[in-house]
């Protein structure tokens, strides 16, 4: 073969491969690619000749390399770096303090509106010439505004007249890393864990470059390190340092670092006798452990804590309360600014008459008892990230402490990286939750953003669904989860539709057909899921331990942790009944929401198995009694998974080929894991119901004895 047809040959793979790689999905949502429509790049490249970063901190640099590399890539021409304004139209980004530009502005009363991470994006004119600034008060504030920038360019949008103030509603938007040291990461399905402990502190990954960059663009400036079921080793010197590193990287993107603390750690790794948080040995090996934290990471963030919950140890060990062991790591933490969030996912080792009603039984009693400088997070439902819960009722009922809400985005009981469930839906639904706290409007998002009773700090978490996978999360949709927690942390009160539109269009695409359509699936998702596995109202029947695939069965373990405990079904009916004849879990709430989920009519037909115990021939409003309600409903999901197959069929064309097959690939899993699911689970309720499966519907492929058998795992 001539050498000039090897090269062609070598060419030709080399280019197709990167092509290839372009979109494995590890971009994220910031593909830079080429306009192609004339009009819109026309207008761009009008519209920015040039870009001014006045200003040399380590945050703006990263804010012009971005601005940079976006416009070069978008507008597929080098946008110069200028030093002055006044020739063509100059993107200008800064802060009064660091840009004598934007300082000759008069910005004042523009930026008093927007806070220290706050922004403003405006058009104006100097010298007969068109400027766009991005203005903050901060460093990190133009970063952001960059990042919001480049998104209107990504969706296409006009810059004329754009006005943008925009400042985030909640202080601290956090992701929890529930990562273990040894690289496994606890309900995580998209790898390992990001952290390599082992390499670290003298390798670095890129990706934790990368990784800082794609949550500084959707606003997110915490992160939890390690796992809630904590590892006292973090806290070593040794650990130390690698944590040192970490921050390191993320200062500049507006990320602090936080850590979990084991609360037998002074025990563990402090040779002392005893944990108990009153003891003043341990107070002050806490003092010290906080002191010399802070020469690591002078920035640290603070403790993120579990303790007497699901075998952790806690203050309840020796007698204390949870406010007595908040506080007293609150304490060591104070002298330098950190906080601690305090977890209320607990429970006892007694199993109680109903497990949902325990956060409320044990936190409610002591607000009003922690620091300043505590937050308590609480997980959206009573129970535990199921498809479906109601909000959880500790939200609006502890006035003297800030709460935090803490999500889920990885998919523990949806499905894991397997089922396509857009969990933007699920956010908003419980975000937009009236807790009637302070009387109508009384929003769970207000508790949150600390606007119901003015607190000081305000946060929100999400269990991170991020891992090493080349593409961070596993499935192709899953990422969207990531950026809608981002974008719903900045602003409690954004629709999920509004951020599936921008996610969509940042990529896949801007045709608006394919958006629709992509859209369409995505909010559909997550009540197509709650179809296929916990209908009308039921919880927690997954298989046990794992949670992926059905388990209504399950009875062999702990009592609260089986299926059978929240389900009840018996030959009269099924449903946990939480009313005031049952567990009085609908007492938790305040009247106004409580009243309506505690009586049976009332009750909202998606809640409804989680509060009441009803007869199989209940009849729901569409006509259909519970038994028929649940075969139409597991029916329903299944189909609805092949719409989604159909829908994404039609994406093909416009929709890149890799991308394209995974996702095709991965949905003829669900669908089959679906079909498991509403044969599972009809044939063995109908064993309480004793009722046919309708003619109209598809017959079970396999015996309930078969589905007993089938073993998942990931
Ligand atoms: O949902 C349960 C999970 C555990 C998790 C726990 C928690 C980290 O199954 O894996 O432990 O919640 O939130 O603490």
């Amino acid at each position: 073969m001539k050498t000039s047809s090897i090269f062609q040959i070598l060419l030709i793979l080399l280019l197709g491969s990167s092509a290839l790689k372009a979109e494995d999905g590890h971009r994220l949502w910031f593909r830079y690619d080429l306009i192609a429509e004339p009009e819109i790049l026309n207008h761009y490249r009008e519209s920015i000749t040039g870009l001014m970063v006045e200003g040399n901190s380590p945050s703006l640099k990263i804010a012009e390399d971005e601005l940079s590399k976006g416009f070069k890539g978008l507008l597929g021409i080098d946008i110069p770096e200028v030093t002055s304004v006044g020739k063509g139209n100059i993107i200008v980004a800064g802060t009064p303090l660091n840009s004598p530009f934007i300082a000759s502005m008069n910005l004042n009363e523009k930026l008093k509106k927007v806070n220290q991470e706050g922004y403003i994006i405006i058009n104006t004119t100097y010298r007969k010439n068109k400027v766009i600034l991005i203005a903050a008060n901060t460093d990190i504030g133009v970063l952001y505004g960059s990042f919001h920038l480049l998104r209107l360019l990504q969706m296409h949008q006009n810059l004329s007249g754009i006005e943008i103030v925009s400042s985030p509603k909640i202080n601290l938007r956090m992701l929890n890393h529930w990562d273990n040291l040894d690289g496994t990461v606890e309900r995580g399905y998209a790898g390992s864990s990001l952290w390599d402990w082992t390499s670290l502190p003298d390798s670095i990954s890129p990706r934790y470059i990368e990784y800082a960059r794609a949550n500084a663009s959707i606003g997110i400036n915490g992160t939890a390190l390690t796992n809630v079921n904590a590892n006292a080793l973090i806290l070593t010197k040794e650990y130390l340092a690698k944590v040192a590193v970490l921050a390191d990287i993320f200062r500049p993107y507006g990320i602090k670092v936080y850590l979990t603390a084991r609360f037998s750690a002074p025990v563990e790794i402090g040779n002392l006798k005893t944990a108990d948080p009153l003891d003043p040995e341990v107070i002050s090996w806490w003092n010290q452990k906080g002191d010399e934290i802070y020469t690591y990471v002078p920035d640290f963030g603070g403790f993120l804590v579990k303790a007497n919950s699901e075998g952790q140890p806690g203050p309840q060990n020796y007698g204390r309360s949870h406010a007595d062991g908040a506080n007293m790591l609150a304490d060591a933490v104070a002298p330098h600014k950190g906080i601690v969030m305090w977890r209320a996912f607990v429970y006892s080792n007694d199993v109680p008459d109903d497990r949902t009603k325990q956060a409320y039984s044990e936190f409610v009693p002591l607000d009003g008892k922690f620091r300043e400088n505590v937050i308590l997070q609480v997980k959206n439902g009573p129970l535990d990230f199921q498809p479906r819960e109601p909000f959880h009722p500790v939200f609006g009922a502890m006035p003297e402490t800030p709460l935090m809400m803490e999500f889920q985005i990885t998919q523990e009981y949806l499905g894991f990286s397997t089922h396509l469930v857009y969990l933007a839906p699920l956010y908003e639904e419980v975000l937009k939750s009236d807790t009637y706290a302070k009387g109508k409007g009384s929003l769970v998002a207000k508790v949150i953003d600390g606007t119901l009773e003015n607190h000081k700090i305000s946060a929100i978490a999400g269990v991170a669904n991020t891992g090493n996978t080349r593409n961070w999360t596993g499935h192709p949709f899953a990422q969207s989860n990531w950026y809608a927690f981002g974008r719903l942390a900045w602003d409690p009160y954004l629709g999920s539709a509004e951020i599936a539109s921008e996610w969509i269009r940042m990529t896949f695409t801007n045709n608006i057909e394919i958006k629709e359509k992509i859209s369409g699936i995505m909010l559909a998702s997550r009540e197509i899921a709650v179809n296929y596995m916990t209908p009308v109202g039921l919880h927690h029947i997954m298989s046990e331990g794992l949670h992926y695939g059905p388990g209504p069965w399950v009875d062999n373990t702990r009592h609260d942790w089986t299926s059978i405990y929240y389900h009840r079904a018996d030959s009269e009916g099924i449903g946990f009944n939480r009313s005031s004849t049952g567990s009085n879990a609908t007492g938790q709430y305040f009247p106004e929401v409580g009243g309506i989920f505690d009586r049976i009519e009332s009750c909202p037909e998606n809640l409804l198995l989680w509060f009441h115990h009803v007869p199989w021939d209940y009849q729901l409003s569409s006509g259909r009694d519970v038994w028929e309600e649940l075969c139409f409903r597991y029916n329903a999901g299944v189909d609805s998974v092949r719409w989604i197959q159909n829908e994404w069929s039609e994406v093909q064309s416009s929709v890149d080929k890799e991308r394209f097959e995974k996702v095709k690939s991965i949905l003829e899993k669900q669908e089959e894991n679906a079909m498991v699911w509403r044969d599972a689970c009809l044939l063995y309720f109908q064993t309480f119901s004793n009722r046919p499966i309708p003619e109209i519907y598809e017959k079970p492929l396999h015996t309930l004895e078969y589905y007993k058998a089938l073993k998942y795992t990931f």
